[in-house]
């Protein structure tokens, strides 16, 4: 079991592609949460690489279904450059969001290192939502809720060729987790483009761990693990910092075992931390249990495990 034991923080302060603002301030809060230290104390050499920069949010209504493209489009393409970078140098990065338009760039850049690398792509996508939009089905024109359709080839042309080869990526590569808003029009989309989708009605029926083993069944020694965790995957009671809350998400010890299991693969090599909004948090609350996620994620366990 190889572990990337080197880590790069990457911060995305941008509510670009959000229906709320503040998630711009999620990086800080991980950093006041103290993520770089608590990784260290887990014998990770973490550097944090400060924040991007991009345009600021103009927060103007939807044009032609999208809300902010171009901006959308500046802001993802400096996450692709800065997250290639890192995976070239060996580096795991940790993006800090942002919203999740932005997991466009992210995981843009982990398939065309994966591809440059002749490694096998997965990425786990934890939410509430399937972020399956198009700008005909969106009924926000979000692109937060879309960045899993561009990856897949469904999007305006300025994203979807953000990392030279479209789609970036292909639908069977994704599981998703969590799942428990699906809009009308994206429903039918998610069926009919096959996304493998375990949500909350099948890990209330099945467990978390079986949904977790099979999510992660066909990893190999050759596979490159991408974890884009959306704070709002989680069940608000626990982590209301987030600006599309949704009820009945899994609980503290569900999403633990989730992030366990993903550990034990000591596959995963790039991620994703969006979606958290320190402007409806209480006292910094959600980054804190962000922050105890992340910990197991880099195998953090309890004193009756070795
Ligand atoms: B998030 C909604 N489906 O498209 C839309 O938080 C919500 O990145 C999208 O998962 C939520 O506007 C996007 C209603
Ligand atoms: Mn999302
Ligand atoms: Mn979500
Ligand atoms: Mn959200």
């Amino acid at each position: 079991m190889t572990k990337l034991r080197n880590v790069s923080l990457i911060g995305a302060p941008t509510d670009i592609g959000a229906g709320a603002r503040g998630a711009s301030m999620g990086p800080e809060a991980m950093r006041v949460a103290g993520l770089a230290e608590a990784l260290r104390a887990r014998g990770v050499d973490v550097v944090d690489r400060g924040n991007l920069s991009g345009p600021a949010n103009p927060w103007l209504p939807p044009v032609d279904g999208y809300r902010h493209l171009n901006e959308v489009v500046a802001w993802n393409q400096a996450v692709h450059e800065a997250v290639y970078a890192e995976l070239k140098t060996g580096r795991m990065p940790i993006l800090l969001g942002g919203d999740h338009c932005l997991g466009l760039g992210s995981i843009s850049a982990v398939a065309r290192h994966c591809r440059d690398a002749g490694k096998k792509l997965r990425v786990l996508w934890l939410d509430a939502h399937a972020d399956f939009n198009t700008s005909v089905l969106t009924p926000s024109g979000n692109i937060h809720g879309m960045p899993v359709a561009c990856l897949c080839g469904f999007g305006p042309q300025a994203l979807i060729e953000i990392g030279g080869h479209v789609p970036a990526i292909q639908a069977k590569w994704v599981r998703q987790i969590g799942i428990r808003s699906v809009d009308e029009g994206e429903r039918r989309f998610v069926h009919e483009q096959d996304l493998e989708v375990f949500d909350m009605r099948f890990i209330d029926e099945m467990g978390m761990r079986h949904t977790m083993e099979l999510a992660l069944a066909t990893l190999d020694d050759n596979t490159h693990l991408h974890v884009s965790f959306d704070v709002d995957f989680l069940d608000p009671v626990m982590a209301p910092g987030v600006g599309t809350t949704v009820p009945g998400g899994p609980t503290y010890r569900e999403a633990h075992l989730c992030m366990e299991m993903i550990a034990d693969t000591g596959r995963m090599a790039s991620m994703d931390l969006m979606e958290l909004n320190p402007a409806l948090d209480e006292k910094n609350r959600t980054a804190l249990v962000a922050l105890d996620l992340i910990e197991s994620l880099f195998g953090k366990s309890t004193l009756m495990r070795k």
